[in-house]
């Protein structure tokens, strides 16, 4: 087989990737691991930058989205019994797109179908080989053939756990990571959202987040030890956890029901450099990973997409290669910053277990301040709907 553009990894980041390429006249191969059936069934992100939003809109696959998806104005921020909204809208004239990314992926394989690409699923044994030179291949085995796929790029796309990164040597890479030492149980209901924006609550028994997918459709979060398992965790358990930690002004108006699935999400800071090694470009969580706090997973997802669409597009239509050499930089500097921001953000709404006196005082003095500094909130609300490119 043979193709210009080699992706690993079909989940957000791959397959919009290819999307793009293909509009503009580029062949790609995308291989997944799993099936699509089992990438669909994934419940992850539903915040997108408005950046993102526009991405997918160039992208050809937004039609969805603006009939079915929610622009959100604000958000709110609590701590203990204070509330704060904060108005993207009036501070920095934007907003989000409340969007569920299985819904993204869904509308991306739809438009994937049509385009004639090539996905194949459940591949395994894939290899990246010869990647500094001008003529990579990947092996990979499929229903029980080994197959071989030259193309002229690669693109790692295949998330945190993918093969991608390891292929770049041990010697070359740098990463740098935090492990935060607790995890965010989620739950889906078939419920009204609590509020009509999402609320960030912090209080002194922990965190917890009323998100939502749609007017009968709520994902809620709270904060628990790394020790607990989801069996630790009985409907009736987390919904006293979670109210408990809301402001007290609203917990009356919580709808409350059976869990449709339920799950616990580890919380890590993770950036590896290069995000480039040869004609090897890394995308999305297989280069970094964010906590959820800040919504940045997928959206940075689409940021790396949008660098690397385009110095590939410069590349092959107009045979310029400038962008494509500095693809990795350019990414990873919009990264780090959003990386800052969700670092920051986790820090001023988790309660982590050995803080002392001290660190309670200046949180509640960093929230005290976010509250009366318009200055603040609208570094916030900049960050949280996303920096320029
Ligand atoms: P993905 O989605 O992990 O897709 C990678 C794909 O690669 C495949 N793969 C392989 N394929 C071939 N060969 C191999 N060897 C392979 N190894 C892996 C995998 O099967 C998979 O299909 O990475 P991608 O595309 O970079 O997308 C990143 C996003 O999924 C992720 O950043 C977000 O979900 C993070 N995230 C959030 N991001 C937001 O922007 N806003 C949010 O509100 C938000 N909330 C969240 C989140 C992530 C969460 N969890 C569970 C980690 C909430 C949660 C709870
Ligand atoms: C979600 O709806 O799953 C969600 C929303 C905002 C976040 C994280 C997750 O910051």
């Amino acid at each position: 087989m043979k193709t210009q553009v080699a992706i690993i990894g079909g989940g957000p980041a791959g397959l919009l990737l290819s999307q793009l390429l293909m509009n503009a006249g580029i062949s790609t191969v995308v291989l997944e691991r799993q099936s699509r059936e089992h990438v669909l069934s994934r419940i992850r992100a539903g915040v997108m930058e408005w950046g993102t939003v526009e991405l997918l809109k160039t992208a050809g696959v937004s039609d969805r989205m603006f009939k079915e998806g929610f622009p959100h104005e604000g958000c709110y921020l609590s701590s203990n019994d204070r509330m704060l909204r904060i108005d993207f809208e009036h501070l920095v004239d934007s907003r989000v797109m409340v969007y569920g990314q299985t819904e993204v992926t869904r509308d991306l394989y739809n438009a994937q179908d049509a385009a004639g690409a090539t996905v194949l699923h459940n591949v395994s044994d894939v290899v990246l080989n010869d990647l500094q030179t001008s003529s990579p291949y990947v092996t990979f085995t499929k229903d029980g053939q080994a197959l071989r796929l030259e193309c002229e790029y690669i693109a790692g796309c295949d998330g945190f756990h993918g093969v991608s990164r390891k292929s770049i040597p041990a010697s070359v890479l740098k990463e740098y990571e935090k492990v935060y030492p607790f995890g965010w149980l989620g739950i889906l209901s078939e419920t009204p959202p609590l509020e009509d924006e999402l609320i960030y609550a912090s209080s002194d028994r922990g965190f917890a987040l009323a998100s939502m997918r749609n007017a009968n459709l709520s994902r809620y979060y709270v904060q628990v030890p790394l020790t607990d398992k989801v069996e630790d965790w009985s409907d009736d358990r987390f919904w006293d956890a979670f109210t408990d930690r809301l402001p007290s002004t609203i917990r009356g108006q919580l709808v409350t029901g059976p869990s449709i699935e339920k799950s616990i999400a580890p919380l890590r800071s993770f950036v590896s450099e290069p995000m480039q090694w040869g004609r090897l470009s890394l995308c999305g969580d297989a280069a970094h990973i964010v906590p959820p706090t800040g919504a940045k997973g997928l959206n940075l997802a689409a940021s790396d997409v949008r660098y690397l669409s385009q110095a590939l597009i410069a590349r092959f239509a107009d045979n310029d290669p400038t962008r494509l050499d500095s693809y990795g930089a350019d990414a990873l500097a919009r990264v780090k910053l959003a990386m800052r921001f969700s670092w920051w953000m986790t820090l001023l709404l988790h309660r982590f277990p050995d803080m002392s006196a001290f660190d309670l005082q200046m949180q509640a003095a960093d929230f005290d301040y976010l509250s009366k500094s318009r200055n603040a909130q609208i570094s916030l609300a900049e960050n949280y709907t996303g920096l320029p490119f």
